[in-house]
Order: structure tokens, then sequence, then C-alpha cells
């Protein structure tokens, strides 16, 4: 059976609970959930992380280097960290980043992902349904 990580990073375990006009009204585990049952419908393993840490989210990379894919949403780890780029780059799995928000109509320093060059493809600005998004893209 196909497997997939979907790692989420600082600050999302607070969806739902603050900024609905950015982030919407689902919690973390609304979404997983969901996730959850879009991954049993199509007969896949979806294994959900969070962690507001850069070395936990750089372990459960490496951790999935024998996956068969990792949708995965770095929260503002996104814009500046060489350490989970240099992560995805060091692991043979494809990764599709997600963004709730379209960072493009938001300040300019989420208009950078240094993630994005090592990564399959970039979902942005269509709210939580992003990662469900993400996992058909690898099915
Ligand atoms: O749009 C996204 O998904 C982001 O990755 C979310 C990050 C942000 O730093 C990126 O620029 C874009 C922030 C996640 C914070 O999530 C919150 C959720 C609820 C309330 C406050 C923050």
């Amino acid at each position: 059976m196909k497997t997939f990580y979907v790692l989420n990073g600082p600050n999302l375990n607070r969806l739902g609970k603050r900024e609905p006009g950015v982030y919407g009204n689902e919690t973390l585990e609304v979404v997983e959930h969901r996730l959850a049952e879009l991954a049993n419908e199509k007969g896949v393993t979806a294994i959900f992380k969070q962690s507001n840490h850069e070395g936990d989210l750089i372990d459960w990379i490496h951790e999935a280097e024998n996956a068969d894919g990792i949708i995965m949403n770095p929260g503002a780890f996104t814009h500046y960290s060489y350490a989970i780029r240099d992560a995805i780059a060091s692991v043979p799995v494809p990764v599709v980043e997600v963004h709730i928000s379209n960072v493009h109509k938001r300040e300019s320093f989420r208009h950078n992902s240094v993630i994005s060059p090592v990564t399959e493809g970039q979902i942005v600005g269509f709210g939580t349904k992003g990662y469900e998004l993400a996992l058909l893209s690898f099915l």
C-alpha cells in the first residue's frame, strides 16, 4: 500500500483557533481527519505529523525516505529554512508543498519559498482543500 507523510510546521496546530479570515475555521484535527478519509477511500496510508520545531520536521523528512510522497506545509520555515530544503534534497521522495493562504497576496517576505526548488510543485491559496489536492496529485 502506498504511504504518504503529511507534515505541518510551526503554528499550524493553531488552525481554526485564530485568524479565520486567513486560514479558515477548521482545526488541524478536522483537516487531518478529512484527509485520512480520502486516503482510506483511495486505498493509501497517510501519516500525520505537526511540529513547531525545525529538527522534528527534518527527522520526519528523513523517516519518510521510503514513502511514496510527502505533503508538506512548512509554515514560516518555507521562507528561510535551508535546513528543511537540504533535508528534502537528501531523500528521493517527491514533495508537494502546500500553503493554505495565497502567500503572493500577502507580505513580500511570504512571496519567496526556499523549499520550492526541491519540490514537485506548490499548491497555494486553496485553503485547507490544498492538502487534498496534494494527495490527489500523487494518485
Ligand atoms: O498559508 C500557509 O499555509 C502558510 O504556510 C502558513 C504559515 C505562514 O507563515 C506562511 O507564510 C504561509 C503560518 C501558519 C500559522 O498558522 C496559523 C493558524 C491559525 C492562527 C494563526 C496562525
